[in-house]
């Protein structure tokens, strides 16, 4: 608990009562940062708000790294992989030879190497295509800006065009490497031939803008300065909120090896490594994820990290050579186990997950889901129980969890709670509209009549609203329109007709509006207006074979947390709205708009909706390709 905290040093008193209050920290604030030496309480607040974003999950995912190459045509300093043609330990890989380095239980490609001066643009495709054919539910994280602008330049393509070919080929998304820092003075000085801050920026947003999520990176302990560090976040924080696209960050430290950059061959230390881990979780308030790479930080520093604000520990990995020929002591692979092992020795929970940060397996007891909206804090907010461990997953995701039995409890979508009845009871709680609820929405370009035949995007994250859409179209409106499942993140939605989004980016949404859809069409208050009855979203529902005493300490923790919310619904407001752009009173009042105890209108409310439910026709899905 942030205010339960006292810094020894004085200079973050003020910081510490910014991260409890939920706001943006300062230049100034991040440089007092790196200059204390109070590495302890850096950690505990980044805990703290690592804490508050993923629970006590630390994700990871079972990857396979891929350089098809190390000749290049630049000459960084920093740089000890890449070869100049034709020199003794230049190597290039066929199709076959990479398509060979990938094995069944691979989730995720990573992709990266030298700009090689003679491949041709045909030879990248067929790379992304062969291994999206060969192995269809593998996810290609591939190209760094750096090469996404060689491509550019090399095949006189349009930068859009690069990555939309790229796209079609089967690309997922896109890693973070070759931003290194963003000053000029370090460019000239490191890597003049390479793209500075502004081409860098530019593709990665241009990425996000067509539905490709992308990671981003700050390389660190070699020239740069305190200041040059804070800047460099600075930048990546405002282009991300323009966007919305990054998924994770990854200050990767600096392997001097043979660069001659640093003549005494020092590595960065623990303290500076957990600090900069502490301080870029702090400073980004707005990107999801913080990763911990091992590889270039040692198991053992990766593993305190996972304390210190970061909540990603990259994979497996399964071969790496940039940072191992720079000297990097790290293995150059992992197996799973020993990655659940670290995991769990920080106290963490293991999730695994794929390139967009799905969960797909998680590793621990007593794990409770929780729906990372505004709308379900109340039940996290106080929530008191060491026992159980808290796993933030969207509604679609924790039924698919929750089929597994890999969670014990958690509110799940309505729609979900019917399928796993058998498996788990209801509790006496749930999320269910007075009348309107501001977080489901469909963002229209015309009126619910003028949407037959038409395209409506559907977030990744809905399982129920998506249902309550289809029934309110059907049954209230005779209108038959075609689903299209979007991919986690950023999306183009040019081409649609509407969109339905759910949670906080609806709420976000709303307030600051989605260009090109005009019509905003709350879900629960139509539903309201035809029924007379509230929406009921979610349920909470616990494991049948649980013991009676876990249920029961279960239930008197979330009773206990929904009692001191119902008292502090102006403290929550001002805690939690300001991170999806909400004034303090409009959290209140959204906040102020659900019930959450399941009573007899509640259960009415069901009933009906599930009768309806089961009239309609099948949903038509369309895939977005
Ligand atoms: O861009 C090069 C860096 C990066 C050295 O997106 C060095 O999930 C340290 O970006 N010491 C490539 N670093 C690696 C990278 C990455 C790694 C893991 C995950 C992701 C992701 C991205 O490696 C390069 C450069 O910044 N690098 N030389 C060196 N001597």
């Amino acid at each position: 608990m942030i205010s339960a905290m006292s810094p020894r040093d004085p200079a973050l008193h003020p910081i510490l009562e910014k991260v409890g209050r939920g706001e943006r920290l300062s230049r100034e604030d991040g440089i007092t940062m790196f200059r204390s030496t109070d590495v302890v309480a850096l950690g505990q607040m980044a805990n703290a708000v690592k804490q508050e974003r993923s629970g006590d999950a630390v994700y990871y995912v079972f990857n396979q790294k891929i350089e098809p190459t190390n000749v290049c045509v630049l000459t960084c300093e920093f740089c000890d992989f890449a070869a100049v043609p034709g020199a003794a330990h230049a190597y290039e890989m066929s199709l076959q030879s990479i398509l060979d380095r990938i094995t069944p239980e691979v989730h995720e490609v990573h992709i990266t190497g030298g700009l090689h001066p003679t491949w041709p643009w045909e030879y990248y495709l067929e790379m992304i295509r062969s291994i999206r054919q060969r192995f269809p539910d593998v996810d290609i994280k591939a190209f760094t800006a750096v090469e996404i602008d060689f491509f550019h330049k090399k095949f006189k393509l349009s930068v859009q065009d690069v990555l939309a070919q790229l796209q079609e080929a089967g690309l997922s998304t896109m890693p973070g490497g070759g931003a290194e820092v963003f000053s000029e003075r370090v460019r000239e000085k490191l890597f003049h031939q390479k793209i500075g801050a502004g081409p860098w920026l530019a593709i990665h947003k241009a990425a996000h803008r067509l539905g490709i999520p992308t990671n981003a990176t700050l390389l660190y302990g070699h020239i740069e300065t305190i200041e040059e560090r804070i800047d460099h976040l600075l930048r990546l924080r405002e282009a991300q909120d323009e966007t919305g696209g990054f998924l994770t960050f990854i200050p990767l430290a600096f392997q001097p090896g043979n660069t001659g950059i640093k003549p005494t061959h020092e590595y960065t230390s623990a303290i500076d490594d957990l600090k900069t881990i502490a301080i870029s979780r702090l400073m980004l308030d707005n990107f999801p994820h913080i990763k911990a790479y091992w590889v270039m930080l040692t198991e053992e520093v990766a593993t305190i990290a996972l304390n210190f604000g970061a909540d990603d520990m990259d994979g497996t990995v399964g071969g790496e050579k940039i940072a191992h020929d720079a000297g990097a002591q790290s293995p150059t692979a992992l197996t799973k186990e020993r990655l659940v092992k670290m995991i769990r020795e920080a106290g963490k929970v293991p999730v695994e997950r794929d390139a967009f940060f799905n969960p797909l397996s998680v590793d621990a007891e007593f794990v409770v889901g929780k729906i990372p909206y505004l709308n379900s804090v109340p039940f996290y907010a106080f929530f008191d129980s060491p026992e159980e461990k808290i796993l933030p997953v969207v509604p679609r995701r924790m039924g698919i969890l929750a089929r597994k039995k890999e969670i014990i409890s958690g509110p799940f979508s309505l729609m979900d709670y019917v399928s796993i009845e058998n498996d788990f009871e209801l509790m006496e709680f749930c999320i269910a509209t007075r009348d309107q609820v501001k977080s489901v929405l469909l963002f229209s370009k015309g009126g619910w009549r003028d949407l037959e035949g038409k395209r409506i995007a559907i977030t990744d994250d809905t399982a129920t609203s998506i249902r309550l859409l289809h029934v309110l179209l059907e049954h209230k409106y005779g209108v038959h329109a075609e689903f299209v499942r979007l991919h986690p993140g950023v999306n183009d939605l040019r081409g649609f007709d509407a969109v339905l989004l759910i949670g906080d980016e609806a709420l976000h949404c709303n307030k600051y509006g989605l260009p090109g859809f005009e019509l905003v069409f709350d879900l629960a208050r139509e539903w309201y207006e035809w029924q007379k009855l509230p929406f009921v979203f979610a349920v909470w529902a616990v494991l049948r074979s649980l013991p009676e005493v876990r249920k029961a300490s279960l239930h008197d923790a979330l009773k206990e947390s929904l009692r001191r919310s119902e008292t502090s619904m102006a403290w929550l407001g001002a805690q939690h709205g300001k991170r999806i752009g909400l004034t303090a009173e409009e959290a209140r009042e959204f906040l102020e708009g659900f019930n959450y105890h399941l009573g007899d209108r509640e259960r009415e409310a069901i009933t009906v909706f599930k009768k309806l439910n089961a009239q309609v026709k099948q949903i038509l899905w369309t895939l977005n390709s």
